[in-house]
């Protein structure tokens, strides 16, 4: 089904695995289209609570296949027509989006990791604002995130300079969630994966939505928009389940609904 990627789901959580080692992962459009259709599946599958984006070999993605870049190329048709869409599928997923960044990010890879919730970072992984490097600037939302995550003037200095970030940086920078050894990478992840798929999930998705909006909203109108948010919560049978749990003492089973 998939040719650029991997897609599977094991204990509620959906794998999406870049899946082009030999080229550190980076984006050909099909590869664009087949992780926008992933994300597509992973959000309205019932079946999936979390889930993980990640790269098979060395590398998470060195962004995008520079051999498929030429002259004729019209780089904001690019970015409106394939980056745009698969960007925009993983704002709107309401489940928790971990980019488990394994090695190398560069380029969109660096976008595609900031756009996720968090960002399990591997000791071997690194981060590198490699746009300038070709002459561009950092696309698929990239400084949209970037300055939210780590301030102005540091957002500007990795992305003017381009230099390497590596694991434990990224970590002083609040980039990174956590900094996993690379013998426990693939436990560490899926553990934290799982906790996340066992969670109430609504309340997840409310809080995403949440701090969305507080973006574009002023202190009042974002205390409406919270209201109406902890009402959905409130209605939801995994807050029954919290609150029946705590009474009886006992560890509450949430079951995302
Ligand atoms: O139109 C638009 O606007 C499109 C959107 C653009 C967004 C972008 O992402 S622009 C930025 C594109 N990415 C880059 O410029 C990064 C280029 N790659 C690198 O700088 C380095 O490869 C890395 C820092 C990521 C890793 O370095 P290193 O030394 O670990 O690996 P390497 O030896 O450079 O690369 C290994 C192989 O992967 C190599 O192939 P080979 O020689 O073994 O056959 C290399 O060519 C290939 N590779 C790495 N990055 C890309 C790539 N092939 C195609 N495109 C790449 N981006």
């Amino acid at each position: 089904m998939f040719e650029t990627i991997t897609y599977s789901i094991e204990n509620e959580v959906a794998w999406i695995i870049l899946n082009r080692p030999d080229k550190l992962n980076a984006f050909t459009e099909q590869m664009n289209k087949e992780i926008t259709k992933a994300m597509k599946q992973a959000s309205s599958d019932s079946k999936v609570r979390s889930i993980v984006i990640t790269g098979e070999g060395r590398a998470f993605s060195a962004g995008q296949d520079l051999a498929e870049v030429d002259e004729s190329m019209d780089h904001g048709e690019v970015l409106r027509t394939r980056y745009g869409p698969m960007m925009k599928q993983l704002a709107n997923c309401e489940k928790p989006v971990i980019a488990a960044v394994n090695g190398v990010a560069a380029g969109a890879g660096f976008s595609l990791a900031l756009a996720c919730d968090f960002r399990l970072v591997s000791e071997k992984a690194s981060f590198v604002q490699a746009f300038i490097h070709v002459g561009l600037i950092p696309d698929s939302g990239n400084l949209y995130f970037l300055p939210k995550l780590i301030g102005n003037a540091k957002a500007l200095e990795l992305a003017v300079l381009g230099e390497k970030i590596r694991a434990e940086e990224a970590k002083e920078l609040g980039l990174a969630t956590k900094v996993i050894s690379h013998d426990n990478w693939q436990a560490e992840v899926s553990e934290f994966a799982e906790r996340l798929a066992s969670m109430p999930t609504k309340a997840i998705g409310l809080i995403k939505r949440s701090i969305q909006a507080s973006w574009n909203m002023n202190y009042v109108e974002y205390l409406e928009q919270e209201a109406y948010g902890q009402r959905i919560a409130g209605l939801s049978e995994d807050h029954k389940e919290g609150v029946s749990s705590f009474v009886e003492k006992r560890k509450p089973t949430f079951k995302g609904n």
